[in-house]
């Protein structure tokens, strides 16, 4: 069996469940054939010289993780520049808040170029080399320059963009052109997978040459969807964990007389918060029996802070919350609890359960793993109802979800309304099928489909 080697920017200690799904999905495997991750360290060096990261090396048991370091100014352009401030915003659809300063290039390229020289010496003949996420896009192409002839699949968490939003990157011909030195390029959705090909079809010329394979810009690749799932074993042990169960008494206990909708996310600019404390809003406007008697928690933990579009966010946020706690709150009710923090892994099944309505509604998602983690979280007997966005990836996925367009806050605060008084059979049925999806493509079936695509692809 050949041995894994994964590459992403930041690496998680495979052994503790703490991690999270990803991570131990990744884990499991690595564990299974004794493997490599790779990626940077997470340290920023003062004055280092840009181009020239130290490695560390260490063991996780069976698996060796390998960082490298990065210097400030690399930091700043490939991470909090290119990364973050181009790549994140335009794949999410928001040309208005990406920063287009061309300086950020250089530095995503002469990390990427770092990454693989680094990366290289460590690499054995049979080795599959599994790269994640857009930090790391022109990876494999810097990897074939030097000589790499293994097996490479490349798998991007967050949404392709449609082909003239990708076309407004300055790059993007390179960038995509990138993408054809993988063997297989794995996406989240059929959604992302027809943008993809519509994008090398006017760009690239390309042909399709067999199912799901395409060339142009002078290579072939296989392009898949991928869907991720969630370690479904893993989070219902939590659930059942005593802090978990102590979570859900203390919340059900608390908020006896409230039906209670919940929102998780990171603070971040793609998962329409400010949208869905404007749903509540009119929720509390147009259906007024739910004043006193509805509460929403709005879990927003702290991300980027020092990308500028964040500290607008949290600003906004910090605004309609404050509006809609002054506006119709009672000295016994409080609307909204914003909570602009991290709260502990044990304590998301508790607070998922104890939620009539979850709510996740991103204006743009790759996947959206909350959504996935809230069905699971229920009580098959007494299920609440998840609200869902249909323009997270898993909403091609979640059918029998309340799917909702965030942008029309009239037809979400219905929506929430229609959450709150579905009867309990429908909200049963609608569970049941929500769960055997969720179940049937988990994490493991997502980390096997993928190196079982990637172990044939071009045969
Ligand atoms: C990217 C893509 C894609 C959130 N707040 C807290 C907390 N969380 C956990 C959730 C969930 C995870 O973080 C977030 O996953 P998402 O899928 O929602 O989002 P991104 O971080 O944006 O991830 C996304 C994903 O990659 C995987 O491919 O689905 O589309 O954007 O597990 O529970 N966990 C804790 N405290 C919090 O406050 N402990």
């Amino acid at each position: 069996m050949s041995r894994l080697v994964v590459i992403s920017n930041r690496l998680a200690d495979p052994r503790k469940a703490a991690a999270g799904g990803l991570a131990v999905a990744l884990g499991e495997a690595l564990n299974q054939t004794g493997g490599l991750w790779f990626g940077w360290s997470g340290t920023v060096v003062e004055g280092g010289t840009p181009g020239e990261g130290e490695l560390h090396t260490r063991q996780a048991g069976p698996v060796t993780l390998a960082t490298v370091d990065l210097c400030r100014e690399d930091h700043d352009a490939y991470y909090q520049g290119y990364s973050n401030s181009v790549l994140w915003p335009v794949f999410h659809y928001r040309l208005d808040l990406a920063d287009f300063n061309a300086s950020y290039i250089a530095g995503y390229r002469r990390v990427n170029q770092m990454f693989a020289r680094k990366l290289l010496p460590l690499l054995r003949d049979d080795d599959v080399i599994w790269v994640h996420d857009y930090h790391l896009i022109p990876l494999a192409a810097e990897l074939r320059a030097m000589g790499c002839r293994q097996r490479i699949g490349f798998f991007l968490h967050i949404p392709m963009p449609p082909p003239l939003i990708m076309a407004a990157i300055p790059q993007h011909e390179w960038l995509m052109r990138s993408l054809f030195a993988y063997d297989l390029v794995g996406l989240q959705s059929e959604a992302d997978v027809s943008h993809f090909t519509r994008y090398v079809r006017n760009e690239g010329s390309a042909e399709e040459v067999g199912a799901q394979r395409l060339r142009a810009f002078g290579g072939t690749v296989q392009v898949q969807a991928f869907p991720i799932g969630i370690d479904v074993d893993e989070f219902t042990r939590l659930a059942q964990a005593p802090d978990a169960v102590e979570t859900y008494e203390n919340m059900r206990d608390e908020y006896s007389r409230r039906r209670l909708l919940l929102g998780i996310d990171r603070l971040d600019y793609s998962k329409g918060i400010p949208h869905r404390v404007r749903a509540y809003r009119e929720l509390l406007d147009r259906y007024p029996e739910n004043r006193n008697s509805a509460t929403m928690i709005m879990i927003a933990s702290p991300s980027r802070d020092d990308v500028h579009a964040y500290s607008d966010l949290r600003q906004e946020l910090e605004g309609l919350c404050g509006s809609v706690n002054g506006d119709y709150g009672e000295l016994d009710w409080m609307p909204v609890r914003y909570i602009h923090r991290t709260v502990a892994r044990k304590r998301v099944p508790g607070l998922c359960r104890a939620a009539a309505v979850g709510l996740v509604t991103p204006l743009r998602d790759g996947m959206n793993l909350v959504a996935k983690e809230y069905v699971v979280a229920q009580d098959p007997e007494d299920p609440g109802v998840l609200v869902l966005s249909r323009f997270a990836g898993a909403a091609e996925q979640l059918k029998e979800a309340l799917l909702v367009n965030p942008y029309d806050t009239q037809g979400t605060a219905d929506s929430i309304q229609h959450a709150l008084q579905m009867p309990l059979a429908e909200r049963q049925a609608r569970h049941g099928k929500l769960m055997a999806r969720i179940r049937e493509h988990d994490v493991h079936w997502w980390r096997k489909a993928f190196l079982a695509a990637l172990q044939t692809a071009g045969d």
